[in-house]
């Protein structure tokens, strides 16, 4: 790539009598043809990133940041009278529904920019995650369908390098369209299309619509497989053109690494070419997919794990259905020679009638890895527990990580200028360079308050340009983003904040700092619960913003279609992150990491990889709260929420709005959350101890309440956080990956 020859490039772009739609074309394949010129060297090993989800937001702004032609393109397109900013009104690529996704974005940065070859395998879906907006508090879903308008020039169709994906009752041909990721190397996100008939196409048209429970179960199998499928089929035909049917050193040239079980069909079809066109023994294909495969797990909530029925498979993919079967018995075998004393039921592949996607993982990788400290213990403790006595060394912790470039860099670029000039350049590269920042500096922690402010009116004026709401100026702004799920207890928060308005119209708060609350998060289409959730915090929103008597003091906003290029403006102007998850549920968290980032404090519980973000921040700068794991189970053997609540009547006020006509519950959504609470549904009462962490959430909220009136402390809290960060970085994690899993050595 020749920067010069970009800039001339973008200087001889006429802006004259175009759409803002060509125009975005036209300077985006600019970006395109020198990138593509870029030279590559040809990697050792390469590493194969198979996800049935990637998220990767706008592609515009940070390409033209990783080229290093932001800031001029901005100012050549100034003169030409034009403002590069309108393209933030270009669709996000949200081909991801929430943390998976947008982990494997971050990912694909750092590897490129780290030079560690790697390529991602997903699905070109033509709908991504819905759009949201609210109707009388409510969540209303549109189709995404974020081609539309601006298309899509990040991406190369490669209808010469299609490849068909057969099943029983169809061929669909699976179109490539690559999207190179530009960094010290230009590496490639392939998406397939399926194409062929009008029910072959069925199969990339949405976005599974689900982060956590079942649904759609058959197109669900098909577009596991065709992904899979169509990715295996190239790279092993692309190694045979090479090596012929010698498998042997396969391995020593790619990795493949398991986002989940979402792609676990990938085993078989591997284990399927290898016996049936290569002719290699079962044995000897088990032996070199072990040597390949890594399963990276994300979740331990049992209805997120894959079971699929043998026979829906066997319906739909026979051979495969067999090939999984074989290796159950093969896997059986294997035990019962190294292990012939254990127990072994817990880890078959095939139970009950149906396969166990996570076990066919588990026993064909070569590592399996957990997203935070406490979550791979867990794996090990309870989920994996008899695979990893057998075989301890399989299973190891990567703590996820966060592309430095995306969430710092190019969303805080006021707080990343700050670190040049104190730092130089180095810590770009290298953000262990950022512990280098005094936090008790009067100079810096002026200079750091004044981005803070900055990037708080930023966000207030976004959020006025979006939602039009006005959030109060002199304010701690606090954020809860991320997907609506139970788990995450954005219904804790709701109570919390409605105990405060309480206290707040008896004059029970004589010294409150103003308080805003922000919320932003989809609930999956099917997930009754979680909308209800949403609607309660809106009719909270409606309640609190509408009483003259507090609304100079509380406010809350829920924002609607939060995403990632939301995310990139609440962030930064975030000055208390909310990680408040049920202690043991939240596999990591990421947003987590991007506040710290951002130099937010975090207000949360010991879960995910709060614990080693409140570990590196130090536990002043963090506020800590609620049920630990290791109390979670007996905690939960004798509580009773209706009990609990009789004993704190300020709780029961609160509690008791779900049903006392407070808000009007026409659709009956607060009556459903109520019963939630107190009785049996799908789940024991509160299962997620929402009520029961309920005061010491209070406590943990007006503590920093108080605390935030010593603003320079509190400043200092911040700065500590942001310059701390650097193990949350994406480029620490695949520096791990790359060492531990991949074995990347001299690949680059
Ligand atoms: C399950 C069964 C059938 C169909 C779909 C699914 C399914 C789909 C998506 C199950 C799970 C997901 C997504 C999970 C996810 O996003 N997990 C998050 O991963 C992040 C990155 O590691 C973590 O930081 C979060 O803690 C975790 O919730």
């Amino acid at each position: 790539m020749n920067r010069d020859r970009l800039i001339e490039k973008l200087k001889d772009i006429d802006v004259a009598g175009k759409t803002e739609q060509e125009l975005y074309t036209e300077i985006s394949k600019a970006c395109m043809s020198e990138i593509m010129e870029t030279p590559q060297k040809a990697p050792a090993k390469t590493v194969s990133y198979f996800s049935v989800e990637f998220l990767m937001g706008r592609m515009f702004f940070n390409n033209l940041m990783a080229l290093g032609v932001l800031d001029e393109a901005r100012e050549i397109f100034e003169e030409k009278g034009f403002d590069l900013n309108r393209f933030e009104d270009v669709e996000d690529a949200a081909l991801g529904n929430g943390g998976l996704g947008r982990l494997a974005a971050c990912y694909l940065d750092s590897a490129a920019n780290l030079g560690y070859p790697m390529c991602g395998y997903g699905i070109r879906y033509q709908y991504g995650l819905f759009k949201q907006r609210f109707e009388d508090g409510r969540q209303i879903e549109e189709a995404d369908d974020w081609l539309k308008v601006w298309g899509d020039p990040w991406s190369v169709r490669r209808a010469n390098e299609k490849i068909d994906v057969v099943f029983k009752d169809m061929t669909v041909t699976a179109v490539p369209y690559d999207m190179p990721i530009y960094g010290k190397r230009v590496n490639t996100l392939r998406l397939f299309q399926a194409e062929g008939s009008p029910e072959a196409e069925k199969i990339s048209e949405y976005l599974y619509p689900a982060d956590d429970t079942e649904e759609g179960k058959l197109l669900r199998i098909r577009q596991e497989y065709f992904f899979s499928a169509a990715a295996v089929g190239q790279i092993v035909a692309s190694y045979a053109k090479k090596y012929g049917a010698n498998f042997d050193r396969f391995p020593e040239f790619h990795a493949f690494q398991l986002n989940d079980t979402h792609a676990v069909f990938a085993v078989a079809e591997f284990l399927r070419l290898l016996t049936q066109e290569y002719k290699l023994t079962f044995a000897r294909a088990v032996d070199i997919a072990k040597r390949t495969f890594n399963y990276t797990n994300h979740t331990i909530l049992p209805e997120a794990l894959e079971w699929w029925d043998v026979k829906l498979v066997e319906k739909i993919l026979p051979e495969i259905a067999h090939i999984l079967t074989r290796l159950h018995l093969h896997a059986k075998r294997e035990w019962d020679l190294s292990y012939p004393i254990e127990d072994t039921t817990e880890m078959s592949i095939v139970r009950g009638g149906r396969f166990s996607m996570a076990n066919v993982a588990v026993y064909i990788s070569g590592r399996v890895n957990g997203v935070a400290g406490i979550h791979t213990k867990i794996l090990k403790e309870r989920l994996f527990a008899a695979a990893c006595k057998n075989d301890p060394y399989k299973f190891l912790n990567v703590t996820n990580g966060v592309t430095p470039r995306r969430w710092l860099m190019l969303c805080n670029r006021e707080l990343a200028d700050f670190y040049d000039e104190s730092l130089g350049l180095q810590w770009r590269s290298d953000l262990e360079e950022l512990w280098q920042i005094r936090c008790t500096n009067a100079d810096n922690l002026s200079k750091f308050a004044a981005i803070k402010a900055l990037k708080k009116r930023q966000l207030a004026e976004y959020i006025e340009r979006k939602e039009g709401i006005k959030l109060l100026p002199d304010a701690i702004y606090i954020s809860q983003v991320k997907r609506l799920h139970e788990y995450k207890r954005q219904l804790m928060t709701a109570l919390a904040i409605l105990y405060l308005y309480f206290d707040l119209k008896d004059g029970k708060l004589p010294d409150f700092t103003p308080m805003v609350f922000i919320f932003g998060a989809k609930a999956a289409s099917g997930y009754k619960r979680a909308k209800a959730i949403i609607k309660f915090i809106n009719d909270i929103a409606e309640l609190v913003n509408g009483d003259e008597e507090v609304n100079a003091r509380l406010q809350v906003v829920f924002v609607q279609n939060y995403g990632v290029s939301y995310a990139e403006k609440i962030i930064p102007g975030t000055d208390v992150s909310l990680q408040v998850s049920t202690a043991g549920f939240e596999a990591s968290g990421t947003g987590n990491m991007k506040f710290m980032m951002n130099g937010a404090v975090t207000l949360g519980t010991l879960d995910g990889a709060n614990i080693e973000i409140m570990e590196k921040a130090g536990g002043h700068s963090s506020y800590i709260f609620g049920a630990k794991v290791t109390e979670i189970e007996k905690i939960k053997a004798s509580y009773d929420p209706g009990e609990f609540v009789a004993q704190d009547l300020k709780i029961k006020r609160v509690t008791d709005t779900l049903t006392d006509g407070t808000f009007d519950d026409e659709g009956g959504e607060l009556k459903e959350i109520y019963a939630s609470l107190f009785e049996q549904t799908y789940n024991s009462p509160d299962y997620y101890l929402v009520l029961y962490d309920l005061p010491k959430y209070l406590e943990a909220l007006l503590r920093v309440n108080k605390e935030y009136q010593d603003e320079e402390r509190f400043a200092r809290k911040q700065l500590v956080n942001a310059t701390r960060s650097a193990y949350f970085s994406s480029d620490r994690a695949i520096e791990e990956y790359a060492e531990r899993i991949w074995k990347l050595g001299g690949s680059r």
